[in-house]
This record gives structure tokens, C-alpha cells and sequence, in this order.
């Protein structure tokens, strides 16, 4: 660990509680130029490190995770403000699956050859980029990390990584056990700090030759005009405004289980969450009033506290920007159905950013909140009249991500999968996650895809040899 060169520290401040709680770097161009340096001395011996040898170190990493979960899980709990439960299940658990998979796929990955009859033949290498970027947000910090990092390992890259400043911890933690687990010195370098100071640099720097972020739109359209000329390899995982589609033949008691799972998990910060419900009009009454039901059940306290369902946003200003957004609901013509208040939790937590679940009907679909990605535990109930119409509403947004479709018409499954402009749609399940799938989504929701052979492909230069024979 280094201090930065400016000698500048950033507030930690812990979600639930509102207190200062650590400090971050803030990192400057300087210790860019330093960690490029770490980076350059230990590109060529990386690359040429065999695969089994990257893949053991990646496994006795992941293994390292598996070892420290609790203490990972607590300290993302801590520096998000989501349920201890939550983090550890999901954040956690996933973190060391994204380094596994990626080190068996480093050993699996494989190219083509192209033969041209008896006069010549065609192979293709595809070798590591070098010097990569990896910019990661505070939503699932550790998760996300190392979802981009791991991918770019296991290709033989060296690797500059950012992660949020809001959620620094876990980044730190798992530092540490980057060089427990015996990754050589300038494999890894992470950098702490705001956007401003070190992640623009980060996009811009002339060694660094692919980026791989996920945040919000307008940062993803910053970091492209930035980079603009410097043809750099992009991958831009942004923000979401999720169509959840209700059927009336659904199977209503697991369908409102899970759309109720798809709009608060992670108090409605993933870019995944279902955050407009379109209901067809047959059942819309019965399914919204069984809705709101179990969105009451959840338990919003301490998420510490191993019960706890429903955590704190992840800052004050975000807590300020979904709560404005609530007002915006109202004020456009929106009835709260549930919640859509500040929630004050007693004891430690009293000056927490804790936000009701909310969920809001009476809206069109062309309204502000109906159209902007909210990212916080807020959703709007729509009804439909036939499948036409449901899929037009689900298109109605800039957005392109992710959906999900609650039906058991076959036909209809199929038919509307294909009909919704988004890079993940769900039959009957939400995040259901196979990491061999391309994840990522179109128009305002990102370029380019992570996952599987897409995230190797990302990471690698392709160059085709042709020799005659
Ligand atoms: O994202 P940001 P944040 C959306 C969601 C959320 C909004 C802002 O709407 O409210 O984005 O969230 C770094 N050059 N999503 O603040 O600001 C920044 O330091 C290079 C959806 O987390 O985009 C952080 O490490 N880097 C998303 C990362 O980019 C820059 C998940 C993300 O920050 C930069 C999170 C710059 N100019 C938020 N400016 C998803 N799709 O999952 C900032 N950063």
C-alpha cells in the first residue's frame, strides 16, 4: 500500500449510520504515472506466465475470498449499507465465483484456424493488450471489481483498477489477499479515488489501452468523448430502466415473490432491478394489491443485523436524489401506494440514509420517472391491454439492459424475448446468472458485453497468420 502523492484523504461515510467511519486516497496523476510504471516492469512476465500458473494463483485468490467471506461480507455491508445477508449471498459469494471462472476459462480459451485448401493456412493468436483499465461503481463494489479484473487476469493483461470512492473497502481488503495469494507485484494495481481526479486519467492515459467500466450513462458518454481518437477498446456497462412484464396466466404467487425481488434488491440499486411493472389488466388489482402486501413484509433496519431485508442507500446524496424523485412521482401525477418516505431506524443507525420501499401506480409511460434511471427502492405500476402494447411500454426508454416477462405461453415467451430491445431478458426468473452468458445492454445501457467468451474476447487481440504452404 502507498499513500497518495497529494497526501489527500476522502471521507468514508458509513450509509446506516450517517459517521465518518475511514478515509480514501484521493489519487492523483502522479501516482497514476507510478502505478503504469509497476505495471510496464510486470506486463511481459504476466504474459508469459503459463495459464495453469495464472489459474492456480486466480483459484488460491478465489479460495482466499471463500477463507475471509464474513469479514468481506461485514465490510461491504458497512461501506454500502446493504444486509449483511444480502452481501455475503450474493456479493461475496459471487466475487470469488468471478475469479474462478475466469481461471478456468484462461485455461479453456482457445482460437481458430482457417485452412485454405492445399495453398495456405490460417491461425489466429489472440494475445493479451497489455496495460488495461478497470473502473468499477458502488453498487457491488467487490462483485464488480472483480468481475472486470479477473477476465483481464486470466488473459495475460496487467491491470489498473478503480473502485467507487463511495464504496473503497472491499478493493483494500481484497488488496491484500492479491498479495497473499501470490500475484506478482504490478499484476494488479488499485487505484483509490473521485472520478474527476483518477478515473478520467485512468480512461486517458496513453499506456492504458482498453477500459472496462461500469456506471452511469452520462459517465459512460464522457469516458467516450474523452477517449475519442485514441481508439481505445471500450466495454460501457451503464445504468437501467428495467421493464418487468406480468401476464395474466404467470404463475401470481411466485411471480410476485420474485418481481417483488427484482425491484429491491440491493435496495433497487442494480442496474438489473425491474423498476416499471407492467401488469396485464385481467389480473392488474389483484396482482398490485399483492404486491404492495409483500412489499410491506420486508424488513428495513440495521444491515448488520442478519434479519435485515432491506438496507440503507448508499448516501446521503443519493438517499436525497431518490427521495426527490419520489416527490417528482407525485407531483407528475403518481399515487404512493407504499413507503415513499426517509425511514428512521432507531439506535445506531438513527442518522442512517434508510428510503422506504416505495411503489407508485397512476403514471404514463412517457413521465421523468417513468424514463430516468431512479437506482434506489422505487417502482411504478402500469396496467397493459394485450401483448403489443406491453412490449411498446417495455421499449418506451432510452434504456436497453435487462427485462423480465412472467407468462407460461411458450409463444408468447419467445415472441416477446425477441420483440424487447435489451441484452438480458428473464422467462419466469430474475438474475438468474450463467457467467458463460454475454452480459450487457444496448442503446443508453452500455457498448460491448462482459462475460464468458465476450469478456476473453474483450481482453485479447485477435491477429490472424496466414501462411502458404
Ligand atoms: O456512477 P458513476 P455512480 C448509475 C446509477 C447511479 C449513477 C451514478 O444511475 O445513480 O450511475 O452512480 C468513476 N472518468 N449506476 O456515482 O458516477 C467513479 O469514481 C472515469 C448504474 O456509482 O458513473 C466510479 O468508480 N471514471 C451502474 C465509477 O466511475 C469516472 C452501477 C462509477 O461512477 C468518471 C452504478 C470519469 N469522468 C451506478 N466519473 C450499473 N449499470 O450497474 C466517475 N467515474
Amino acid at each position: 500500500m502507498v499513500a497518495p502523492d497529494s497526501g489527500n484523504y476522502i471521507d468514508n461515510v458509513e450509509p446506516a449510520t450517517g459517521q465518518v467511519y475511514s478515509l480514501v486516497p484521493e489519487s492523483n496523476d502522479v501516482d497514476l504515472d507510478s502505478a503504469v510504471k509497476s505495471a510496464e516492469a510486470a506486463k511481459e512476465h504476466w504474459a508469459n506466465t503459463s495459464l495453469e500458473k495464472r489459474a492456480e494463483i486466480l483459484c488460491r485468490l478465489a479460495d482466499l475470498i471463500d477463507a475471509n467471506a464474513d469479514e468481506l461480507a461485514k465490510a461491504e455491508a458497512i461501506d454500502n449499507g446493504k444486509a449483511v445477508s444480502f452481501a455475503k449471498d450474493v456479493d461475496i459469494y459471487r466475487s470469488a465465483a468471478n475469479i474462478r471462472f475466469f481461471a478456468h476459462a484462461g485455461t479453456q480459451f482457445s482460437s481458430e484456424s482457417h485452412a485454405m485448401g492445399d495453398l495456405a493456412i490460417n491461425y489466429t493468436l489472440r494475445d493479451p493488450i497489455g496495460i488495461v483499465g478497470c473502473i468499477s461503481p458502488w453498487n457491488f463494489p467487490l462483485y464488480l471489481f472483480t468481475w472486470k479484473i479477473a477476465p483481464a487476469l486470466a488473459c495475460g493483461n496487467v491491470v489498473i483498477a478503480k473502485p467507487s470512492e463511495v464504496t473503497p473497502m472491499t478493493a483494500y481488503l481484497f488488496s491484500k489477499l492479491c498479495i497473499e495469494a501470490g500475484l506478482p507485484a504490478g499484476v494488479l494495481n488499485i487505484l483509490h479515488g473521485t472520478g474527476p481526479s483518477i478515473g478520467g486519467p485512468i480512461t486517458t492515459h496513453p499506456n492504458i489501452k482498453a477500459i472496462s467500466f461500469t456506471g452511469g450513462s452520462a459517465t459512460g458518454a464522457h469516458i467516450t468523448k474523452a477517449t475519442a481518437g485514441m481508439f481505445k477498446k471500450l466495454s460501457l456497462e451503464l445504468g437501467g430502466k428495467n421493464p418487468t412484464l406480468v401476464f395474466a396466466d404467470c404463475d401470481f404467487d411466485e411471480t410476485v415473490t420474485e418481481v417483488v425481488r427484482a425491484a429491491f434488491s440491493n435496495q433497487g440499486q442494480i442496474c438489473l432491478c425491474g423498476s416499471r411493472i407492467y401488469i396485464e389488466r385481467a389480473i392488474y388489482e389483484k396482482f398490485r394489491n399483492a404486491f404492495v402486501d409483500k412489499v410491506k413484509t420486508l424488513r428495513i433496519g440495521d444491515p448488520l443485523d442478519e434479519s435485515t431485508q432491506h438496507g440503507a442507500t448508499v448516501s446521503q446524496s443519493h438517499m436525497e436524489k431518490v427521495l426527490s424523485y419520489i416527490e417528482l412521482a407525485q407531483q407528475e401525477g403518481g399515487t404512493v401506494l407504499t413507503g415513499g418516505k426517509r425511514h428512521q431506524v432507531t439506535g445506531r443507525c438513527k442518522d442512517g440514509f434508510f428510503v422506504e420501499p416505495t411503489v407508485i401506480e397512476g403514471l404514463d409511460n412517457q413521465c421523468r420517472t417513468n424514463q430516468e434511471e431512479i437506482f434506489g427502492p422505487v417502482c411504478t405500476l402500469m396496467p397493459f391491454d394485450n401483448d403489443d402494447a406491453a412490449v411498446k411500454l417495455a421499449n418506451g426508454t432510452q434504456y436497453g439492459l435487462a427485462a423480465s416477462v412472467w407468462t407460461n405461453d411458450l409463444k408468447r415467451a419467445h415472441r416477446v424475448a425477441k420483440q424487447i430491445e435489451a441484452g438480458i431478458v428473464w422467462i419466469n426468473c430474475w438474475l438468474l446468472r450463467d457467467l458463460r452468458t454475454p452480459f450487457g445492454g444496448v442503446k443508453s445501457s452500455g457498448v460491448g458485453r462482459e462475460g464468458g467468451l465476450e469478456a476473453m474476447r474483450f481482453f485479447t487481440e485477435p491477429k490472424n497468420v496466414c501462411i502458404k504452404y
